[in-house]
């Protein structure tokens, strides 16, 4: 037998010990569909986490990340009271104030802001976090204005914008049942490590996988059958090529191009001025390499063309070579079925789970008929496709004032680090007349703030979450918020009561909001909540193949559209109907620049301008770094560890130098949400994609040099 002691030390629940293991999931990084985790709770204190083992999404594991959740959380400069700033913007001097004294000053200057000034003057914008995300933009629309806006601006959306405009429909589907597995790029090892097992599952059923990646990948190591190396923001080129060599060989679905897709001889024959005389010089890529990607392809349909959301898009050429991406997935009728990319329904926020809700009815029903949003102007395709706040266009508007003034920005979450450019977000942070920020910590971002308000972490409030297969679950605090942190959506219902918004669902709270959510469901929301696990929901209703083809896709054609009839159709937008390829970089002196810089390819221990400071995560990379080639570095006289500047004409970082054979000569990379040498100072603010307005992360011309010591 144990003693109490030995059981407690070995943390080992039941009534000896009054540990209790209670389900929680970490918010980390997949926060549509997270990863379970088993909370050990003694005291209402979290004394130790372990992966769910029968999570349906992390299935008992946990990443780099998740497994400093509890560190994270229990971080010792969490926010426990709301806060007023004292001193100057950003200097960081705030004092405490109760919630009553925050939530009336924050309901009072924004109601005066939009009695002067519109309710446009008013920005809501929230960064990565997402799970309260339907209800924000509904409180957005019911203060009476579009401008509600999020980190999808620059992830994962134009992407989306590209399935839509083909498809009319997000896009879904898995690889199980494809014979060619196009990850272009994918290096889920460092990103979305739960998903890893299917690629390799894949494989050993004899799944080929062509890895499309600019760096030689973990993902290239363990998983490619065929590696291709494009340089930065290229891949437009080698796509449009890739379907050149299968139209030219006969390779594609007569068939299902007769049929569904529309466009095709004009593409077709645009694809043509992409062949052996040009390939490598666009691309890097030899011609054979591609000729031999295209064999694969054609041997193993169909073919599952990853989805990645955002190093494809990530350039200002992204989305068309995303949609240059796409089309192999029509013309080799591998589209809408088993094994191909299928037509999806989003089910809550982003996430498809096989079921519908009344989110989208939910959000639309209180849209006002104001000013367009932020950036609709500046980025048409985004405005007519979104119709919400392409923020990165939100510092310009702020500074220039047009094509309306902006005055007041409310956050949920917000890390300026984000944007291209710090310096200009930086200006225009200073130039509202009114900053509210929401966080657990009290950020780089957040002193720049008038109020911060505390909000509290995964672990200690109720969500709502939907996965794959139809599965949905509601869950419920581990413990009790630490201090006096909040949830967001607390925060927003009692705004929404304060500034007296004439919005019955939102000023009922949660379970009003859910219950109508859920209401078109034959399973009511009082069970959903009552169960401990995720449960199937009955109204799923499985892919049938081809259905979405037949019946004629939410396009203007009703086909999947190789050439845009929307872009068509609207001339003055000045955007190309077909997938047309421009080079990614930026137009200044290659002579001074002479390197192609990336920014934000993932790292295991970080997420964005998170987990830098949580001791076991920071232990594995304590000070930033950048990956260059093994020639450049000998070139620069530099060795693993030496300190190396990266400027652009923007801005110079310095950080340490790690020579890799992983790099092609003349690219460099480094992560983004370092404040030590943070990759948003050396981006421009206008190097931004016009038809979706994603900005060029991960192509930007640099100059590197060997630090003075
Ligand atoms: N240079 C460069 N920039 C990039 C990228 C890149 O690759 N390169 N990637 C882009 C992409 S894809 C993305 S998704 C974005 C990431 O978007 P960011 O918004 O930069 O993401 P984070 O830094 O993870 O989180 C932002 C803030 O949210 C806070 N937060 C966490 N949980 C909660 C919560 O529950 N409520 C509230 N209110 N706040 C919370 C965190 O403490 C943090 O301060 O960055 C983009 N920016
Ligand atoms: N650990 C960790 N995990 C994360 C995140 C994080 O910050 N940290 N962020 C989350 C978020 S918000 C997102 S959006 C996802 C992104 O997840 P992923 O889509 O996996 O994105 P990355 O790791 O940025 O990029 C994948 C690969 O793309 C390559 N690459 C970069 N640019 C190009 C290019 O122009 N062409 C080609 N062919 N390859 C290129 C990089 O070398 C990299 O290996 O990750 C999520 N998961
Ligand atoms: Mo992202």
């Amino acid at each position: 037998m144990f003693t109490e002691k030995q059981l407690l030390k070995a943390k080992i629940p039941g009534p000896e010990t009054g540990i209790e293991i209670r389900r929680s999931y970490c918010d980390l990084c997949a926060s549509q569909s997270p990863c379970g985790v088993d909370c050990y709770v003694k005291d209402g204190v979290i004394i130790k986490m372990e992966g769910a083992a029968d999570d349906p999404a992390g299935r008992g594991r946990l990443c780099t990340k998740g497994a400093g959740n509890r560190q994270f959380l229990y971080r010792a400069d969490r926010v426990k009271t709301p806060l007023r700033r004292v001193g100057e913007r950003g200097e960081g001097k705030f004092e405490p104030i109760s919630w009553d004294d925050a939530l009336s000053e924050v309901s009072e200057k924004l109601l005066k802001i939009k009695k002067e000034s519109g309710p446009e003057a008013v920005a809501f914008f929230a960064g990565y976090t997402k799970w309260f995300r339907p209800i924000y933009q509904r409180f957005t629309h019911s203060f009476g204005c579009q401008n509600y806006g999020t980190e999808s601006s620059c992830c994962f959306t134009s992407g989306l914008m590209a399935w839509k405009i083909a498809t009319g429909a997000p896009s879904g589907g898995s690889m199980n049942g494809a014979g060619c597995y196009l990850a272009w790029p994918y290096n889920n090892y460092y990103s979305k490590y739960n998903t890893t097992e299917g690629a390799r599952k894949f494989r050993e059923r004899g799944g080929k996988i062509i890895v499309i990646d600019a760096r030689r990948t973990q993902a290239v190591e363990k998983l490619a059958d065929l590696f291709i190396q494009p340089r930065l923001g290229t891949d437009g080129a080698l796509a449009l090529a890739l379907a050149n060599i299968l139209i030219q060989r006969g390779a594609i679905d007569r068939d299902y191009i007769e049929k569904y897709v529309y466009g095709f001889e004009e593409y077709a024959e645009y694809c043509r001025g992409f062949n052996e005389s040009n390939l490598e010089r666009l691309t890097g890529v030899p011609w054979a390499l591609a000729e031999k990607a295209a064999e694969m392809i054609a041997e193993n349909l169909p073919v599952f063309v990853n989805q990645s959301a955002s190093p494809m898009v990530h350039h200002i050429n992204g989305m068309q070579n995303y949609r240059a991406m796409m089309a192999l997935s029509a013309i080799t009728g591998s589209f809408d079925r088993k094994g191909g990319n299928c037509p999806a329904e989003f089910t809550f926020g982003h996430q498809s789970a096989g079921f519908s809700t009344m989110a989208h009815e939910f959000i639309e029903e209180k849209r006002p008929d104001s000013k367009p949003p932020i950036g609709a102007e500046r980025f048409p395709l985004w405005g007519y496709l979104e119709r919400e706040m392409q923020s990165m266009d939100l510092p310009r508007q702020i500074l220039e004032g047009t094509p309306y003034p902006v005055r007041a920005i409310f956050a949920l979450g917000m890390n300026m680090r984000m944007f291209p450019n710090v310096q200009n977000v930086i200006k225009a942070l200073e130039k509202v007349d009114f900053f509210v920020d929401t966080d657990l910590f009290l950020t780089d971002t957040a002193k720049y703030a008038d109020i911060v308000l505390p909000c509290c972490s995964s672990f200690e409030r109720h969500d709502f979450k939907t996965y794959g297969g139809g599965l949905a679950w509601c869950p419920r605090p581990a413990v009790e918020p630490l201090g006096e942190a909040r949830s967001d959506l607390d925060i927003l219902f009692e705004l929404a009561e304060r500034m007296d918004l004439d919005d019955e669902l939102l000023r009922g709270g949660w379970d009003n909001c859910m219950r109508y959510i859920t209401r078109n469901l034959s399973i009511s929301w009082e069970e959903i909540k009552a169960a401990e696990r995720p449960i199937k929901i009955p109204d799923f209703r499985p892919y049938v193949e081809r259905e979405y083809s037949e019946k004629g896709m939410k396009t203007p054609t009703g086909k999947f559209e190789l050439k845009s009839k929307l872009i068509e159709d609207h001339p003055e937008w000045g955007l190309d109907a077909l997938p047309t390829y421009r080079p990614p970089l930026n137009n200044v002196d290659p002579g001074l620049y002479p390197f192609t810089l990336c920014t934000g390819a993932r790292i295991p221990n970080a997420i964005h301008s998170r987990l830098h400071d949580v001791p076991w995560e920071r232990s594995l990379r304590p000070h930033p770094l950048a990956d260059i080639s093994l020639e450049d570095a000998e070139e620069l006289g530099v060795k693993r560890g030496d300190m190396i500047e990266v400027f652009t004409k923007d801005g110079c970082v310095s950080l340490g130098a790690r020579p890799t054979s992983r790099v092609k000569k003349g690219e460099v990379f480094i992560y983004h949400g370092d404040r030590e040498a943070d990759a948003s100072l050396l981006l421009d603010k206008d190097h931004l994609d016009p038809y979706s307005g994603f900005p060029g992360f991960r192509s930007t011309r640099c100059g590197v040099r060997k630090a003075a010591k």
